[in-house]
């Protein structure tokens, strides 16, 4: 009887890497892979950016099994220079940023469970690999995430964190970026998602804002439930270009400024659409 889950090793070296074993996915897990990611490419073909699209296609990404990290790798190896780096769960955020700064993306090796497939708390292996790994094949969105990772070893020395983590959040995790064609998911933690995948581009609940980097940074992020504002970028080389500076003034600066709720609107502000906030409010109630 073939166990239900394939057991992810805890042990792991300094930087908290470990085999993929991609031999010991069950079938049941590959399964799991397989109803994901249908359901996913079902939805995003017009709502994800074409450059995510791409990357799935040219990473060889299919619904039939788990990618192996070996065949990701020597894909990504020719196109960016990227591996993706299999860890047991989150990694300290020093290791994190290591990775990143040195072009290793650290992804889950677990896949969630049945019971998890529309929410679960920690990066499994289909947010990590389907929702961050196709963009990796991008070169400048890829140069974004090396510097990010500098960025944040940068940070650590100043604990500043909070406020870096921030600009992941609203980008990396959660952006939006505006096409030819109207406005398309980019952010892995949307795009991973199947309710979110609509909600960020079709629902009148949130805000949606054009990037700007000291604005975001002031602006706190939920963790727990659809975003109330998604942050929108002109193309992945305005995101790098804005981004590639030193951040000591703007931690100078952010000092000195208010922060603000998500769903705030502040001086300044360019407003791409004004939400209701009716979906918060309305998730407020039923937890009242
Ligand atoms: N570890 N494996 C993993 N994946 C993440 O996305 C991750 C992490 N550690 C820290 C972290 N993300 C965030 O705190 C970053 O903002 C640093
Ligand atoms: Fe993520």
């Amino acid at each position: 009887m073939t166990p239900e889950h394939s057991l992810t090793p805890k042990s792991s070296c300094a930087d908290y890497t470990i085999e993929q074993a991609w031999e010991t996915y069950t079938n049941e897990e590959h399964d799991i892979w397989r109803q994901l990611y249908e359901r996913q490419m079902a939805l995003l073909p017009g709502r994800a950016v074409d450059e995510f699209l791409h990357g799935v296609e040219v990473l060889g990404m299919s619904p039939d099994q788990i990618p192996d990290f070996r065949d990701l790798n020597k894909r990504l190896a020719g196109l960016t220079g990227w591996q993706v780096v299999a860890v047991p769960d989150l990694v300290p955020d020093d290791v994190f940023f290591e990775h990143l700064a040195n072009k290793r993306f650290p992804a889950g090796r677990f896949i969630r469970r049945r019971s998890q497939l529309d929410y679960l708390e920690e990066p499994d292996i289909f947010h990590d690999v389907f929702g961050h790994v196709p963009l990796l094949a991008d070169p400048v969105f890829s140069a974004y995430m090396e510097a990010y990772g500098k960025g944040g070893l940068r940070a650590l020395g100043r604990n500043v964190l909070n406020k870096l983590a921030r600009l992941y959040w609203y980008t990396v995790e959660f952006g939006l970026i505006e096409t030819d064609a109207g406005l398309r998911i980019y952010g892995a933690g949307i795009l991973s998602s199947k309710s979110e995948s609509v909600f960020c581009l079709e629902d009148v609940s949130p805000n949606r804002i054009r990037f700007d980097l000291q604005r975001l940074l002031q602006t706190h992020y939920r963790i727990d439930d659809f975003q109330e504002v998604y942050f929108v970028i002109d193309s992945f080389q305005q995101l790098f270009e804005e981004t590639y500076q030193d951040f000591g003034p703007i931690y100078d600066r952010l000092e000195g400024l208010p922060e603000h709720k998500p769903f705030d609107i502040v001086e300044g502000d360019n407003v791409i659409t004004r939400g209701t906030g009716a979906y918060a409010a309305a998730r407020l109630k039923e937890s009242a």
